[in-house]
């Protein structure tokens, strides 16, 4: 939602440059306080929304537009280049053998994800392992036993056992065969270090090669601290 409206507002950004009759610097003032406001309200931090606005205008007003490109796409493509440095280009998951730990606060959609993964996987042709080592939410078993009954994918866990790391290591061990094991963890009570000990030391039994962390869309700044 926040960011749909982000997107929206960057648009506008953009459309403004391209139904400006010339590129001058007060144009380009007034784009970049339009991006700034924009990053503000989609709640980015503000300094953060600062110092990339701050790279983009220095970089619109001195950098001359290399030959055979006019002002106009020139100051497109900075916004477009300084705003990929902030938020990153995407990448894309392997499709591959691998071992995925699913960490995450409570109740933002781990066992869920677990669920999507396993069936976009299954979808390309791996085979597919779930591993429930969420040892301290009750039903956790057993929400991650009939999501994998419903997709037919291998499944690891056992509810008699509280201890997290003891379940990854022999669900990976146990999964072996399978090519994409995915093991979901317990949800974290905001930063515990007890948990944050627990979870690290499941990553190391899972030795795991990707570690999503799951968080509702909503969450805004929080995000930065929980990653
Ligand atoms: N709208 C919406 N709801 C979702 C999505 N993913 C999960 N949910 C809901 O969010 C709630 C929590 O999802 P879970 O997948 O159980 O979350 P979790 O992180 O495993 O939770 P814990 O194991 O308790 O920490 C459930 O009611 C889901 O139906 C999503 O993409 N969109
Ligand atoms: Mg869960």
């Amino acid at each position: 939602m926040v960011l749909e409206k982000l997107g929206g507002s960057l648009r506008e950004a953009l459309r403004k440059i391209a139904g400006a009759s010339y590129v001058d610097e007060s144009l380009i003032k007034e784009i970049v306080r339009d991006i700034q406001r924009a990053l503000i309200l989609a709640d980015v931090n503000v300094q953060l929304a600062l110092s990339i606005t701050r790279g983009l205008q220095g970089r619109a007003l001195d950098e001359k537009p290399p030959a055979g490109m006019s002002p106009r796409e020139h100051v497109v493509r900075i916004i477009y280049e300084e705003l990929v440095k902030i938020l990153g280009t995407t990448r894309e998951v392997p499709l591959q053998k691998q071992r995925i730990l699913l960490v995450g606060l409570y109740g933002q959609g781990k066992t869920t994800t677990a669920g999507k993964l396993a069936k976009y996987f299954q979808k390309k042709g791996l085979s597919v392992g779930l591993v429930a080592a969420d040892v301290h939410r009750p039903a956790a078993y057993d929400q991650l036993k009939q999501l994998g009954g419903q997709i037919n994918a291998s499944f690891y866990g056992d509810p008699e056992v509280k201890d997290a790391t003891k379940i990854a290591k022999a669900g990976v061990k146990a999964l072996e065969a399978v090519d994409v094991v995915l093991v979901d963890s317990s949800g974290r009570h905001a930063l515990e270090p007890d948990l944050i000990q627990e979870i690290e030391a499941v990553a190391k039994a899972v030795q795991a090669d990707e570690r999503f962390l799951v968080i509702d869309a909503t969450v805004g700044q929080q995000a930065g601290p929980q990653a």
